[in-house]
């Protein structure tokens, strides 16, 4: 790889004149290939795999088989791992050839328009050959996101990489205008590119023989390749026209001054493409086939003469001591892909490529997952991004989802970089998920939107478990482990109501849902009740019972329950307590010693519910710390938030 943008300085002095030439030409091709940004570089260093060798597939046996019976029957079938020619474009997976026009998107029609319209179509069956605008891949898709926001072109590699992350759109939601280089795709756009998704990067060194043959191999097993290639005058203005490094249509060395670097696909090789190297006056044989997207009045035919729009490059081209076509980049494929889970994030900023954007699952606090950068120095600083049109974060990877669960503790995460002058909004998000891949999804909106982020800092678009939560909620964890316990719920409109007080009734209800481990398992209850003011028929007549049984309530002097009082916190400590003892009830608590002195000054040992404050404040449980001021506040009602910290400390559950 050293060398390989050894003429950088010339590529950009080269620029101005690359510009001018293409605007003042009669045809105005645009080219487009640029060296990595150093975030570009590290991105791409940190996925890409080289590869040695390609294995052959079914297709690439089958293809040995074919042009052994073309040959005849007398020939013996080869013992080859590829056929001696191959040509990818014939197949009905391969777009007709484009044309990318004055503007410098080259890499984004390599890797978009063929390389990936071609991959996803061998995928799901699509006849991409046809062109129809449905069934193709866009480079005004990827290229507005991956240009800095200046028509200067686009880094190869990254753009492969990019295909993992965000897929690429058709042509039908991504129209090409070969003026408009900032446009951001559309909401629709970027949902359909989800399907499209590619996933891995991987790199075939080709400057020797082993990598060329890998990189045949890849090409006879039915696969594409991009492929990074100095362009010189010869190239850019004669091809296919002989002389100046060309011959028979195959490119075999530079001619002329160097123009700019350009992307281009591979497509297919021919051992037998001969073509005479002026330098050794000697015939060669052997050249890869690589489409362009110059349109189709440009360069050579294809295998079929279908169309124009081809390049030969010589295999030993590749192996020239000063390289000018470099290594096959390629990825692998998501097979059918659907996304299960993603997110419409409606962003604004005045500098849009100062935005870092990703999806997470869990709490932001404490991530179990993140995606990586759906947005990260993307499509210029001085460009602004309106939520009018929402992006599509892929949370698929991240977040885990049965097939009955509904989509919970998942988030988008806006940073905004320093070196921004203006903060960030999130203004909504929405998240869809499809839990029974019906292609029908359910959708939620993020709570606590909307949030602006200040520059330096990070916002997040969270989906709680309830809706009235959010993710820094100081009992989030808590309450959704109790939820996960089966021992609370939310209400049907799906909020949880944390400030909400319980009753004496409902306390007994969690109780005996956390002790008899799930609501299914807490028996009806005996016929005869034993507080009179708790009859068989009352909705919470089987978990008091389980309750009274096991000796956690006992009622008051008079024999009732009281079902509808408040609960205060004196009274869950005594809950709390005899639900832990073992055995339940007072026998374990009988030989407690409480401290002295007491810990809360507002729980002195002669207070009614003195050693059960005690039993679970002690350290061993630290089930209740008391406020700050001190004290335990046992006159305080008892919410469903502070409801579901006792109870999830209690009895040990975690998130
Ligand atoms: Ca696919
Ligand atoms: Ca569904």
């Amino acid at each position: 790889m050293r060398g390989r943008y050894g003429t950088t300085l010339l590529a950009l002095a080269c620029w101005t004149l690359v510009v001018s030439l293409a605007a003042g030409a009669a045809q105005r091709r645009g080219l487009g290939a640029r060296p990595p940004t150093s975030e570009e570089q590290a991105y791409v260093e940190a996925r890409r795999v080289d590869v040695q060798v390609v294995a052959p597939n079914a297709l690439a046996l089958a293809r040995v088989r074919e042009e052994a019976a073309r040959a005849g029957a007398e020939t013996a079938l080869p013992a080859a791992s590829r056929p001696a020619a191959v040509d990818n474009s014939m197949l009905s997976w391969f777009p007709p050839i484009g044309d990318q026009g004055y503007q410098n998107s080259c890499v984004a029609w390599a890797a978009g328009y063929y390389y990936n319209t071609y991959t996803q179509a061998a995928d799901e069956g699509l006849s991409a050959y046809t062109g129809d605008r449905a069934d193709v891949c866009s480079p005004a898709f990827l290229y507005p996101l991956i240009n800095d926001g200046v028509d200067e072109g686009a880094y190869l590699d990254y753009a492969m990489a990019r295909l993992s992350v965000i897929g690429c759109s058709s042509l039908a939601l991504a129209p090409y205008h070969e003026t408009d280089y900032t446009s951001w795709p559309s909401e629709a756009a970027w949902v359909e590119a989800l399907k499209w998704r590619t996933t891995g990067l991987y790199r075939i060194c080709t400057d020797s023989a082993t990598g060329l043959e890998a990189t045949r191999q890849l090409l006879a097993n039915g696969r594409l390749a991009v492929v990074l290639i100095d362009t010189y005058e010869s190239l850019y203005y004669d091809y296919p026209a002989a002389g100046n490094g060309i011959s028979n249509e195959v490119l075999y060395c530079p001619g002329g001054p160097y123009v700019s670097g350009h992307a281009l696909t591979l497509v297919g090789y021919d051992d037998a493409k001969t073509y005479v190297d002026l330098r050794d006056g000697l015939t060669h044989r052997g050249a890869f086939l690589l489409a362009n997207s110059w349109g189709g009045s440009w360069g050579a035919t294809n295998a079929a003469h279908r169309s124009r729009g081809f390049l030969w490059i010589a295999y030993d081209a590749f192996l020239e001591t000063r390289r000018f076509v470099y290594d096959a980049i390629y990825t692998d494929d998501r097979d059918h892909y659907r996304p299960r889970v993603y997110a419409l994030a409606g962003l604004s900023d005045t500098q849009r490529g100062y935005l870092e954007l990703r999806g997470g699952a869990g709490l932001p606090s404490d991530p179990a997952a993140t995606t990586d950068a759906v947005l990260s120095h993307s499509g210029g600083t001085g460009l602004p991004l309106s939520n009018s049109s929402r992006i599509a974060v892929d949370l698929t990877d991240v977040a885990a989802l049965s097939a009955d669960d509904r989509l919970a503790d998942v988030f988008v995460s806006l940073s905004v970089a320093s070196g921004a002058s203006a903060q960030g909004l999130i203004a909504s998000v929405e998240f869809r998920s499809d839990a029974d891949s019906d292609g029908i999804y359910d959708s939620a909106p993020a709570a606590g939107l909307p949030v602006t982020v200040a520059v330096g800092a990070t916002g997040y678009g969270f989906l709680p478990l309830y809706s009235d939560l959010t993710w820094d909620y100081w009992a989030y964890d808590e309450i959704e482990a109790c939820s996960e316990a089966g021992i609370v719920s939310g209400y049907a409109d799906g909020t949880y109501r944390p400030q909400q007080v319980i009753t004496r009734d409902q306390m007994a209800v969690y109780i005996a849902r956390a002790l008899a481990g799930g609501d299914k398992l807490v028996p009806p209850g005996p016929t005869t009740a034993t507080f009179p003011d708790v009859p068989p028929g009352y909705w919470a007549y089987r978990y008091v019972e389980y309750a009274a049984a096991r000796e956690i309530v006992k009622g008051y002097s008079d024999g009732s329950y009281r079902p509808g009082l408040r609960l205060d916190r004196g009274q869950m400590a005594v809950f709390i307590a005899r639900a832990i003892a073992d055995p339940t009830g007072d026998d374990d608590l009988a030989a407690y010693q409480p401290p002295a002195p007491p810990t809360f000054p507002d729980v002195p040992t002669d207070f009614w519910a003195y050693r059960y404050v005690e039993y679970i404040a002690a350290p061993v449980r630290a089930i209740t710390q008391g406020y700050a001021d001190g004290l335990y506040h046992p006159e305080y009602v008892c919410d469903r938030g502070q409801m579901a910290v006792y109870v999830a400390r209690a009895f040990g559950l975690h998130r």
